[in-house]
């Protein structure tokens, strides 16, 4: 829906490399000022054209390899409606790798590439996805601080300054919300189990609750992109501010499950209004990035596989499409 016409150039575009570009970027700049969209069309420095194929190629492969952690649990779900459920979530994971692919594609990327560049460990996907779901409490945990982390830093998404992004999140961000109330339902059902369903959502909340607090990237401190991914609204808000907009919502939730947040650290802070939190390891961020986490290797082998047992549909497909191409031509 997004690549029809992407072939021929915007009347801008033609004069991108004229003297005029300092004019186009202040006018490019007048407009993102103004909340108006960038269009695929339209003219935009390179800087956020290369920012934007960046951020939602790399959002992209989150949602595809963000498919494995919870795909693990579907054939070991509880009950016959937890596994319609679950089966349910995995897939909307996937279609919004297909949207978010599809918005980048507009930029002038191609999807060979982007798996090239994933398989290849050129590309990062989100570091939350290395780590491993031993639990039927996991996906629960998944579901409510994964998908609450994924909602928060993607509803300002919605407001983007470029149009096919924008509009891609207002979708996935309805769906992010059903599945963070499954993942939340999941917690509270344990919550109020027995001892040992207790211990085991204690358990899942201890492992994965520094993880998603570092979902959010490095402190703003130490973020290269942030800056100039607000200037141009790609961003609405930094790192850190949507950081603390999670832990201050989902530390009264953990209360309500009557489940412990494990930090020793975290204190109300009358005079900010907001939750002070305790040191996150970004030590542990930086080897997870560097391909060191717990599942990376397990996660990249499992999407080289899919892409290679895929090889064939992609070939038959093609192949239809050339015949239906060349039977329309001998037609006209
Ligand atoms: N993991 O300068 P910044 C989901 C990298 S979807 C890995 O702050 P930026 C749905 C960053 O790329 C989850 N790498 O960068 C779901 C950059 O490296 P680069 C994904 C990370 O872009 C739920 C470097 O560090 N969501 O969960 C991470 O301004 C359940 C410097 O960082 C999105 O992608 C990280 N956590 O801010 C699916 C949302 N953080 O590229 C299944 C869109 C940072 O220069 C089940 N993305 N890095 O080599 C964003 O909002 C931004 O890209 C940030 C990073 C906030 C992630």
């Amino acid at each position: 829906m997004y690549t029809q016409g992407l072939d021929s150039p915007g009347r801008e575009a033609l004069h991108a490399s004229s003297p005029d570009t300092a004019a186009l970027e202040a006018r490019f700049q007048a407009r993102v000022d103004a909340d108006e969209k960038i269009e695929p069309k339209d003219w935009m420095p390179e800087g956020y054209r290369q920012t934007l194929i960046r951020q939602i190629s790399q959002h992209a492969h989150s949602e595809v390899v963000g498919m494995l952690p919870e795909g693990n649990w579907i054939t070991r779900a509880p009950t016959l409606r937890r596994k319609a459920v679950l089966i349910a979530k995995v897939q909307d994971e996937g279609g919004h790798g297909m949207y978010l692919y599809s918005a980048a594609e507009t930029l002038g990327i191609s999807r060979d590439q982007m798996m090239a560049q994933l398989l290849s460990g050129a590309a990062k996907y989100s570091s939350i996805f290395n780590y491993p779901t031993p639990t039927w409490a996991d996906v629960g945990a998944i579901g409510w601080l994964v998908d609450g982390a994924a909602i928060m830093n993607q509803i300002p998404i919605c407001r983007c300054s470029y149009g096919p992004y924008a509009r891609a999140m207002v979708r996935i961000c309805r769906e992010e919300s059903f599945h963070q109330r499954q993942g939340f339902e999941i917690m509270m059902t344990l919550a109020r189990g027995t001892p040992e369903q207790r211990r085991m959502a204690q358990d899942a909340l201890n492992r994965w609750w520094w993880p998603a607090l570092m979902m959010f990237g490095p402190s703003d401190a130490e973020s290269r992109h942030t800056a100039q991914s607000m200037r141009w609204k790609i961003k609405r808000f930094t790192n850190d501010e949507l950081r603390q907009q999670f832990v201050d919502i989902t530390v009264p939730q953990a209360r309500f499950l009557g489940l412990e947040i494990p930090d020793p650290h975290l204190r109300w802070d009358e005079a900010s209004q907001h939750y002070v939190f305790g040191p996150i390891d970004w030590a542990e961020f930086q080897q997870v990035l560097k391909g060191n986490g717990p599942c990376n290797r397990e996660r990249l082998e499992a999407r080289r596989r899919a892409y290679e047992q895929g090889r064939w549909v992609r070939e038959a497909a093609l192949a239809h499409a050339e015949k239906q191409r060349q039977r329309a031509a001998q037609a006209a």
